[in-house]
């Protein structure tokens, strides 16, 4: 994985997002130590990805989080739940208490989604049914003449899952140019590297011969993800997909690559050297 261009930084909108999204993986730190466990390295995978969608594409009213026309987001890989989190508290839907109370009994922020969250569109976490929840929101909005759109998540390992082929036969069938999914391709799943496990490739090009838009790109880069959602826009006659190359724990140096924080946090001393790394 190539490291982000510095030209990213020099542009204001591209800086104002990497900004979010170092916010948001200190959010993630903070709430999994306090909670003392989850899974912060496969909520680092993602930051960019949902840090462009909260922060730059998505219609959405924090203020009104069940706004009828507001566009979807699901975390169809839903152990992820704080990065989630992270952006849902930096776009302000509930406070940094509430945040920190991450994974407590009776707390709003289970240890996976819930649509009882607020700003949570879909309850996930049993890998594979995320998918298809956003294809049945994608087709209720078109039904509806909703304008729409709805996001999602899925893992790479999550794709061993037959729901998620299934799920990709029905948006092309429909096709629904009105859902947008990133493939979060960190390489790794629970029991280690994917290519191992059940290997997916060619993996780009079995979406499309499922019948969507595929686009491969670095899933660290803004400026690669801006482009590939505004292309999305336009693409209205069938679902669009980024395989997006990511590393698990990226952003902190000794998460980054790692296995080791796929599902415990950090100690204390793990927690101060990476809140440090993360400092503004
Ligand atoms: C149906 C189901 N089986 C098993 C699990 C346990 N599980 C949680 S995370 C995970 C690995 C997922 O890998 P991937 O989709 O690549 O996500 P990553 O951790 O890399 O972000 C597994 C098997 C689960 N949550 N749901
Ligand atoms: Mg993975």
């Amino acid at each position: 994985m190539t490291a982000v261009q510095p030209a990213e930084i020099l542009d204001p909108r591209l800086a104002r997002l990497a900004e979010r999204a170092r916010c948001m993986r200190r959010h993630i730190i903070r709430m999994t130590s306090a909670a003392g466990s989850g899974h912060p390295g496969p909520s680092f995978s993602p930051v960019e990805i949902l840090a462009a969608l909260y922060f730059s594409e998505m219609r959405i009213d924090p203020a009104n989080p069940s706004w009828a026309e507001r566009d979807r987001f699901v975390l169809s890989k839903g152990h992820a739940a704080p990065v989630l989190y992270a952006a849902l508290h930096e776009a302000g839907y509930f406070s940094e208490e509430t945040m920190l109370s991450l994974r407590q009994i009776g707390s709003l922020l289970q240890g996976h989604p819930n649509v009882k969250t607020p700003g949570v569109d879909a309850t996930t976490g049993s890998l594979g049914i995320g998918l298809s929840q956003a294809v049945g929101m994608a087709l209720g909005a078109r039904m509806r003449f909703l304008r729409n759109r709805v996001f999602a998540v899925i893992g790479d390992g999550e794709c061993d899952e037959g729901q998620i082929w299934e799920a990709a036969l029905a948006a092309a069938h429909f096709h629904l140019g009105n859902l947008v999914v990133f493939l979060d391709h960190n390489g790794y799943q629970f029991d280690g590297p994917v290519d191992q496990v059940m290997g997916l490739e060619p993996l780009a090009d079995k979406w499309r011969a499922f019948g969507w838009r595929v686009e491969e790109i670095n899933g660290h880069s803004f400026k690669e993800i801006l482009d590939f959602l505004e292309r999305s826009r336009a693409c209205l006659d069938r679902p669009s997909m980024a395989v997006a190359t990511t590393v698990k724990g990226y952003g902190v140096s000794f998460m980054a690559g790692s296995q080791e924080y796929h599902a415990r946090s950090l100690t204390a001393e793990e927690t101060e050297r990476a809140l440090k790394e993360l400092e503004g």
